[in-house]
């Protein structure tokens, strides 16, 4: 069958994200026999008549519409990206009779509401590159498709069973990305190249979806495999490599043989990791993340007050963050502390005790990210205690615009003057806010001409005294 697979994600903000996800299920389709193209609108000034131009020549039978985000996840500057996605739906609609097959990361978290709001045929919910050509062929075929695993038709009410197989993740990255999508203006924007070494979580954090998407039980790419999948980047002149694991750090062992087979494959490579749990994180591996060629971590802290990381279910303690601080302290990597405020229990005390963690634990050479209010996804333990405390009534169905969490202990707007007085007096400190910056995609493309690679926040504390000067931020 002919296939277009469209990539739908135009969002620049905080870096540009390659769709490897897509091109991962592009060469799935593929590799199943089918003819495939990936029309990518990143870069399309027309986004709805590259697509109509896309659907009249290539006349495919079935469309597979990806979708990565649903909204920014901003809570000062709330952005509803669901709309662009039916607005798609529709050009399909209406130049095609292709059967419409969504999928994407944005499947993982709402697929009801996706599947309604666009009037798909299909949605694949779990591993697309594992589920979509089996949908494929079953298509083909003419086979019924409802109850097949990993698909929901519209009316299902509850998930479809998850594809047998588990235990090792089959592919990690695609063969050759270049394939697919326009590499270049990626990279001149900073964009690292994502690289699972796993799929699926085990913890139970109340606010996130990532158990639900992927399963609790892991599935992992073994080193070795991995270690050649970089050295394939790497011989294509792709060298900023980021590990898009929901956690890289857990299994902590799994995560020490990756680090130490790159470090004796020296491929040369810039590596990153944002996802990393601080309860993982010690003096062996941040070594051996050294010697692989890491360039950046961050670390996921979301809080430093025992009270709101108990609250949080996050598994580990202020302690534990401290000695994660200090092991960061001893090695040259740079991080990020990535802090999410305004959970349940958080109050201006823990986020005052959150912020004097930064100001003494974080180096100043090192940035602190935070985050203010949570969003609720439904069928989490936060949408439960959020609908219990009356600080959520939209109904379940209907949270494809983002609802944020703010503990009633506080306000948003005390908090985000809590927050803006602290970045005031700590150049290394960012809020949420300075992602939406204007000119900040020109900045990163002007940098990366001038020699600068990412990750880009290695360089807060001097941009941020740039914009403090020229009355742009956080003056
Ligand atoms: C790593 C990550 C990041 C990194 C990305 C780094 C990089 N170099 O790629 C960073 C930190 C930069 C980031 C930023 C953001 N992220 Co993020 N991120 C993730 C994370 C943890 C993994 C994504 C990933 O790369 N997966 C690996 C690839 C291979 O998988 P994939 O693309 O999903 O593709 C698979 C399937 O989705 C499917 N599939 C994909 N396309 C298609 C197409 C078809 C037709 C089919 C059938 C299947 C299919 O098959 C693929 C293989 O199984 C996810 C959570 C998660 N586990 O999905 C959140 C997630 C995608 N992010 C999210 C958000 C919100 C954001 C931000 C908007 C947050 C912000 N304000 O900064 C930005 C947006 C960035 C952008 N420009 O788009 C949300 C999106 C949903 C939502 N709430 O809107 C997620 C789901 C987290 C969550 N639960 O909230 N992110």
């Amino acid at each position: 069958m002919r296939v277009l697979i469209v990539s739908s994600n135009r969002i620049r903000q905080p870096v540009m994200v390659l769709p490897s996800g897509a091109c991962l299920v592009a060469e799935a389709a593929e590799r199943a026999g089918h003819a495939v193209r990936l029309l990518d609108l990143m870069f399309e000034k027309w986004p709805h008549e590259a697509l109509r131009r896309a659907l009249v020549d290539w006349r495919p039978a079935v469309v597979g519409l990806s979708i990565r985000n649903i909204d920014t996840n901003d809570a000062r500057n709330p952005v509803v990206l669901a709309d662009e996605a039916a607005e798609l739906a529709q050009v399909v609609r209406r130049c095609s009779d292709a059967k419409l097959v969504l999928g994407g990361a944005a499947l993982g978290v709402m697929p009801h509401e996706l599947l309604r709001r666009t009037g798909a045929d299909y949605a694949v919910v779990f591993d697309g590159d594992v589920v979509f050509p089996q949908l494929l062929d079953s298509l083909a075929a003419g086979r019924e498709i409802r109850g097949l695993a990993g698909v929901l038709a519209p009316g299902d009410v509850a998930l479809p069973a998850r594809p047998a197989g588990g235990g090792e993740l089959a592919s990690c990255t695609p063969q050759e990305l270049s394939r697919w999508v326009q590499v270049r203006p990626y990279l001149s924007n900073m964009a690292a190249v994502g690289l699972q070494t796993k799929r699926g979580c085990p913890f139970e954090c109340i606010y996130c979806t990532y158990s639900m998407a992927e399963g609790h039980e892991y599935r992992l790419c073994p080193p070795e495999q991995v270690v050649a999948a970089v050295r394939r980047l790497a011989a294509q002149g792709l060298r900023d490599v980021e590990f898009v694991d929901n956690v890289f750090n857990s299994p902590y062992e799994h995560a020490l043989a990756i680090c130490r087979q790159l470090a004796v494959a020296r491929l040369g490579v810039r590596l990153q990791s944002l996802e990393l749990n601080p309860r993982f994180l010690d003096d062996e591996l941040l070594w051996a993340m050294e010697q692989a060629g890491f360039a950046g971590i961050g670390v996921t802290a979301e809080s430093a007050s025992d009270v709101v990381l108990a609250g949080l279910k996050k598994g580990y303690t202020a302690e534990q963050l401290r000695l994660a601080a200090g092991a960061v302290a001893r090695h040259a990597i740079s991080c990020v502390w990535i802090f999410m405020l305004g959970g349940p229990g958080e109050t201006p005390d823990t986020v005052q005790e959150t912020l004097e963690f930064a100001t003494r634990c974080i180096r100043p050479s090192d940035t602190a990210f935070f985050q203010t209010g949570i969003r609720i996804y439904p069928g989490t333990p936060l949408e439960q205690i959020a609908r219990a405390q009356g600080v959520l009534t939209a109904a379940g169905d209907d949270m494809l615009a983002p609802v944020f969490y703010i503990s009633p202990q506080m306000s948003l707007s005390g908090l985000k003057a809590q927050v803006n007085a602290a970045v005031r007096t700590h150049m290394n400190f960012v809020a949420v806010d300075a992602i939406g910056l204007p000119l900040f995609q020109t900045v990163l493309r002007a940098c990366y001409r001038l020699g600068v690679r990412p990750p880009v926040w290695r360089y807060t504390p001097g941009v941020r005294r740039l914009l403090k000067w020229t009355g742009l931020y956080g003056g």
